[in-house]
This record gives C-alpha cells, sequence and structure tokens, in this order.
C-alpha cells in the first residue's frame, strides 16, 4: 500500500473546500476512476467534507474556511485497476497561500508537505484574476488616468502573482528548475468553469488566453507529461450560503458538477478524474 500526499494550491474562493465535499459524495455515492475502499479498517474520519457535503445536499452553498483553519482527511482509495493508495488530502483557508506570497515565508508544515506531495492541484478561478495587459499604454495617458492606472496596481497582476508563488513554492520544497520536472506532477484545475463563457477551446488553450505568462511558465518548468490543465465545475451553478437549489435537493450533489479534460470533448461527471491523474493512477 502505498500513502500519498496531494497538496492543493488555492487561494481564497478558488474552491477547495466545494471541491473536496464534492469529491467525497463521488467517492462514497458515485465512484469513477477513484473509489473509497471498503477495506480500510477502521472508517476514516470524514466529518470535516460530511459537513460541506450536507450543505450541498439542503441546496446551499459552504462557508468561506478560517484563515486559521488547516485540515487534512486521510482517504483510503483503490483505482479502477485495482491500485489502491492512502491519500492524505488538506483543505485550509486560502489566506495562508496569499499570505506565503505576499511574506514570502513559508511555515515548515507548508515546506514538508510541498516537498513530499507526489502531486500539486492548482487551483485557478479565472473570473476572479485580474490582469493589467494595458498597464504600459496607460502611462502615456492623462494624470487622472495614470491614477486610476497606479490604483488598479494596487493588487498583483495574476500572472504575476501566481508565476512568483510557483518559484517560491518550488525553491523552498527544494525542487530545482534547472531541469523540466517530473515531480510534483501539477494540475491545473480551473475552477468554477461554469461562470466562463462557452467555448471548444481546451482548457489548456483558455489558460494560454487568460494568463499567458503562467501558461509557460509552467510549460517551461515542468515536463509535458507531468502538467495537465482541466477545467472544474465543482457544482455546475452558483450556489448561495442561502439558496435552496433544488436539483441539490432532490438529484443530490452527486449529480451536479463536472470536469472538462485537458484533452477537451465531452464532460465528464466523474470529478475523481483529475486526482486519479494526478496520483499517476489514471
Ligand atoms: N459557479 C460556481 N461556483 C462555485 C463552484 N465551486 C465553488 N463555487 C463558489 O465559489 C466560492 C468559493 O468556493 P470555496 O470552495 O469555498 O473556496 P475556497 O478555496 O475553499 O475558499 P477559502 O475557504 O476562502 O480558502 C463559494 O461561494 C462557492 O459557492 C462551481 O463549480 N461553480
Ligand atoms: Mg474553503
Amino acid at each position: 500500500m502505498r500513502s500519498l500526499d496531494g497538496v492543493v494550491l488555492g487561494g481564497p474562493n478558488s474552491g477547495k473546500t466545494h471541491y473536496a465535499g464534492q469529491l467525497y459524495g463521488r467517492l462514497r455515492r458515485r465512484p469513477g476512476a477513484l473509489s473509497l475502499r471498503r477495506d480500510a479498517g477502521t472508517p476514516p474520519d470524514l466529518s470535516a467534507l460530511e459537513e460541506v457535503f450536507r450543505c450541498l445536499e439542503n441546496g446551499r452553498a459552504a462557508d468561506h474556511t478560517s484563515s486559521a483553519m488547516w485540515a487534512d482527511v486521510a482517504l483510503p482509495l483503490v483505482s479502477r485497476g485495482g491500485v489502491a493508495v492512502d491519500l492524505r488530502w488538506p483543505d485550509y483557508g486560502g489566506e495562508q497561500l496569499k499570505a506565503i506570497t505576499e511574506h514570502r515565508a513559508v511555515a515548515s508544515r507548508w515546506r514538508d508537505r510541498l516537498a513530499a506531495a507526489e502531486g500539486w492541484a492548482l487551483l485557478v478561478r479565472l473570473q476572479g484574476e485580474v490582469t493589467y495587459p494595458d498597464a504600459v499604454a496607460e502611462l502615456t495617458r492623462s494624470p487622472i488616468e495614470r491614477q486610476v492606472a497606479a490604483a488598479r496596481a494596487g493588487s498583483w497582476d495574476a500572472n504575476a502573482r501566481l508565476v512568483e508563488m510557483l518559484q517560491l513554492l518550488l525553491h523552498v520544497s527544494e525542487f530545482g528548475v534547472t531541469q523540466p520536472l517530473s515531480r510534483p506532477r501539477l494540475a491545473v484545475l480551473l475552477t468554477c468553469y461554469d461562470e466562463l463563457a462557452p467555448s471548444n477551446l481546451t482548457p489548456r488553450a483558455v489558460l494560454s488566453e487568460r494568463l499567458p505568462l503562467l501558461m509557460s511558465f509552467i510549460a517551461a518548468n515542468w515536463m509535458p507529461d507531468a502538467v495537465s490543465v482541466w477545467g472544474l465545475s465543482s457544482l455546475g451553478r452558483p450556489l448561495t450560503l442561502d439558496s435552496e437549489d433544488e436539483q441539490f435537493i432532490e438529484d443530490g450533489p452527486e449529480r451536479q458538477g463536472w470536469v472538462l479534460p485537458p484533452e477537451g470533448g465531452p464532460r465528464s461527471e466523474d470529478l475523481t478524474l483529475p486526482l486519479a491523474w494526478l496520483l499517476g493512477l489514471e
């Protein structure tokens, strides 16, 4: 039996908790590429995920995770091909990751997990990411327009922020980038994909279009078969803290949500696919 660590990298509001909750529902009620192992002895404590799933069963979203929180769940998994692994999967307040990039300081807990991980899942919610492709052009404009540009530049361009974050995390976890990386595997999950205008592009092409510098950094530093980019809609649609969405209530959360695989093509309702790929169990 192999014990594997996965790491989720996602700032506040990037979709970590809802993906974890929906994974739980799939593993429990509608297994796909991965399912929960029944022979695992003591049933694992999945109460953190159960709570998220319970909110979804009532047709509403789960709460934002408090910034100091870090909770690991241990998932006893088996792949369709019969390979058994114990996966340690974290959920945490996204502010922690934001603080790492802002203060350029990485706690040892983070460092150890990053270094030991089989794969990193980078969660990017494109809808919430700001870029300033026109920042240079704006410097030639009037003083008032320039003030507006300066105020906007108070927050980082998402390309720069995410590249900086990956560089920092690779550095502290001692993954050198003199050679393209084959470990950790990197799955980029473009979350809340239902928020984007429908298109026939592959998720990778969408990422290249929206965050070109991030995509080139990844392509330059990982082996091609160690990276994959997915469209992920854990919920399939927006929920709020007080919604009572009928489809979630009647059909169950396990019938909602989908992924768009890296090669494009039809959506799959198997939300375990990116995880199976990340762990090399596809
Ligand atoms: N439209 C849409 N909204 C989603 C989806 N998944 C999550 N959301 C919403 O996105 C928001 C953030 O999702 P969370 O899973 O709570 O994000 P998080 O990364 O855990 O955020 P923190 O706990 O703050 O670190 C919530 O309001 C969710 O309702 C999705 O697939 N589609
Ligand atoms: Mg959360």
